[in-house]
């Protein structure tokens, strides 16, 4: 049971402890927001997690930058206020534990290669096109620093550790920096990461088939 909001640095921060081991940081809104009032009274994170986002979009001159709730799966009304508020203020950063509805059980985050794969399929993009959009400096290479900021000007969500990972797992020849090569071989390792999942899929399909007509 979540019912505490703990006011820290009033001038500069609030800490808005939401659930037992998550806190949120949240600057410049004042520590008598009644909205944020409500998001600690509530008991369930889900629902929780909407009435946080309400306190944002009502709070327009708050200037919130980064709400991390990986710990909290988050149900379709939290997704479509999250793009509304994002689709009006680029600026704002939440990331969540992926959605679920509150009687599904929560799904695991996708591997990060896959969300940027993802989010190439999406926008009928080539992965080189992807690749030169974020080579800034057209070093044909992609910096740390350059992903980070590649991924936020395409408003994809990954947290440090995700990206942390990403790099890693790219980084082949290990200079801290992906190259073409390396985004490429990264991403035919997905492809077939993805094709053993869809087998998988497939034959627990048919499984349960059988056990239907059976
Ligand atoms: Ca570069
Ligand atoms: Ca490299």
């Amino acid at each position: 049971m979540v019912n505490d909001i703990e006011a820290k640095h009033p001038q500069t921060n609030n800490l808005v402890k939401f659930a037992d081991d998550l806190t949120v940081s949240v600057p410049v809104i004042s520590s008598g927001d009644a909205a944020l009032d409500e998001v600690g009274k509530n008991p369930l994170q889900s629902a929780g997690a909407v009435a946080l986002l309400l306190a944002v979009k009502n709070n327009p001159s708050s200037g919130l930058m980064e709400i991390e709730l990986m710990d909290i799966t988050v149900n379709q009304e939290f997704l479509a206020l999250l793009k509304e508020i994002q689709d009006g203020r680029p600026g704002i950063k939440i990331s969540h534990g992926g959605s679920g509805g509150a009687n599904e059980k929560p799904k695991e985050r996708p591997a990060p290669m896959k969300i940027l794969k993802n989010y190439i399929e999406n926008n009928q993009m080539r992965l080189y096109d992807f690749f030169s959009m974020m080579d800034k400096d057209k070093s044909m290479s992609l910096t740390i620093q350059e992903f980070v900021n590649g991924l936020q000007e395409t408003g994809i969500h990954m947290n440090d550790s995700e990206l942390l990972a990403l790099v890693e797992s790219l980084d082949k020849d290990n200079d801290g920096e992906i190259n073409y090569s390396e985004l490429m071989l990264g991403s035919i390792e997905q492809k077939k990461e993805d094709r053993k999942q869809q087998l998988k899929d497939q034959a627990e399909e048919e499984r349960r088939i059988k056990i239907l007509t059976s």
